[in-house]
């Protein structure tokens, strides 16, 4: 009985440490220095031009790189188009507000030119998310390269991405069959301290949270004076308008994405979420007040975390030539 307990804690914990072992093994900092040896100068080189002539760009490059590693992993399968047969991640709701795939090609065109078939689009997107925060004036963090680009990408499975209204359960849950605990959640999340959201991603929590359809039916959680400024740039049915998820600072990578939360003003109910549960709470609330460089360790740790989720190595997958098709 004993041992057959123990067992069943040992094996899948066993594995679980073979299969982390095995990811990071075959990611590597150093993986391109024979291959392309100035990818990273490549990356960080086009990133500065684009972000100085679109600054706005910076929050859809982090945000890409995301929604990349939630859905089958860090393979680059949201940047696939839709075939005739297949509806791609690209086209799912949740994606309708993506941005950047223009950049994101042009990018990969340059390494394409220094290094030909060499460096996947999975891996592009990792690089493109550290330098947007860097340059956003936030961490910098080493990244860990030689993921190989999927071949697969498709609509329904979005689905694995949190929506805006979740809370704290459903976001453990979301993150959990991730790999990535409590603390990856929260810190994350700060992830919103840049770039921009739809009025349509908000407008639930300003006109019709549960269903009712008129202007009681707010977001209880949502500070009243923070509902009334956001309604007078959200019309119900605006589907154009951007807001400022971290307002006068949206360009900023800083710690003021925990002030908003502690003050019930952050974009999303999943924000908000943030305080009901004690350690995500105490997280905030700490970070309200500074340890903003404690913030900026811990982000990076975190994204480097994120950047493993799922990742195709060695023999799987192919170096794709356009980031938006399969070869051949
Ligand atoms: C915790 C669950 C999360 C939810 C529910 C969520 C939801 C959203 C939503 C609804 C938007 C607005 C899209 C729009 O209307 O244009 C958004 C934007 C954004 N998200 Fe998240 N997100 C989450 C986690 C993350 C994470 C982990 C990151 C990265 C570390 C991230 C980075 C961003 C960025 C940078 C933007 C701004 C994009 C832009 O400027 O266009 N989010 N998120
Ligand atoms: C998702 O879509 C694919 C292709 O369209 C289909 O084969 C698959 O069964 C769908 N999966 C789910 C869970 O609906
Ligand atoms: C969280 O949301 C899910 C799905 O909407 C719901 O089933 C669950 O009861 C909610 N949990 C809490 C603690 O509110
Ligand atoms: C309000 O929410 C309900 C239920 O989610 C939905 O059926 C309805 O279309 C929404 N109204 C508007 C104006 O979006
Ligand atoms: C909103 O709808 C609910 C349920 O129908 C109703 O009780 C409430 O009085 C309505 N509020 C307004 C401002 O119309
Ligand atoms: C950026 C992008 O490809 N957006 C697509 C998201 O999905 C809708 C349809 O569901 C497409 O029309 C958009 O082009």
């Amino acid at each position: 009985m004993e041992s057959r307990s123990l067992n069943a804690v040992l094996v899948p914990l066993a594995s679980l440490i073979l299969l982390l072992g095995l990811t990071r093994a075959q990611l590597s900092v150093d993986y391109y220095s024979k291959t392309c040896p100035h990818v990273e100068e490549i990356v960080r080189k086009e990133m500065i031009q684009i972000l100085s002539v679109a600054p706005s760009l910076a929050g859809p490059f982090l945000r890409l790189h995301f929604h990349d590693c939630f859905v089958r992993g860090c393979d680059g399968s949201v940047l696939l188009d839709s075939t005739s047969g297949t509806k791609a991640e690209k086209d799912a709701k949740p994606n309708l507000t993506l941005r950047g795939f223009g950049s994101v090609e042009r990018v990969k065109a340059k390494l394409e030119k220094a290094c030909p078939n060499t460096v996947s689009c999975a891996d592009v997107l990792a690089l493109m998310a550290r330098d947007a925060v860097w340059l956003s004036k936030g961490p910098t963090w080493p990244v860990w390269l030689g993921r190989k680009d999927g071949r697969i990408s498709l609509a329904n499975e979005t689905k694995q991405l949190p929506p805006p209204k979740a809370n704290l359960t459903q976001l453990i849950q979301m993150f959990s069959v991730k790999g990535l605990d409590l603390k990856d959640l929260v810190v994350l999340s700060g992830g919103h301290t840049i770039g921009t959201a739809h009025c349509s991603s908000i407008s639930d929590r300003l006109y019709n949270f549960t269903g009712l359809d008129n202007l009681s039916d707010v977001d209880p959680f949502l500070d009243m004076k923070y509902i009334s400024k956001l309604r007078s740039k959200c019309s119900p049915t605006d589907t154009k308008t951007l807001i400022e998820m971290d307002p006068g600072s949206f360009k900023t990578f800083d710690n003021s994405y925990y002030k908003l939360v502690a003050k019930r003003r952050s974009a999303f109910h999943s924000d908000w979420a943030l305080l009901t549960n004690s350690f995500t709470r105490d997280y905030v609330l700490k970070h309200a007040n500074g340890f903003e460089s404690e913030f900026f360790q811990d982000f990076a740790d975190s994204m480097i975390k994120m950047g493993n989720v799922g990742v195709l190595t060695g023999s799987q997958g192919e170096i794709r030539k356009t980031c938006s098709v399969v070869n051949y």
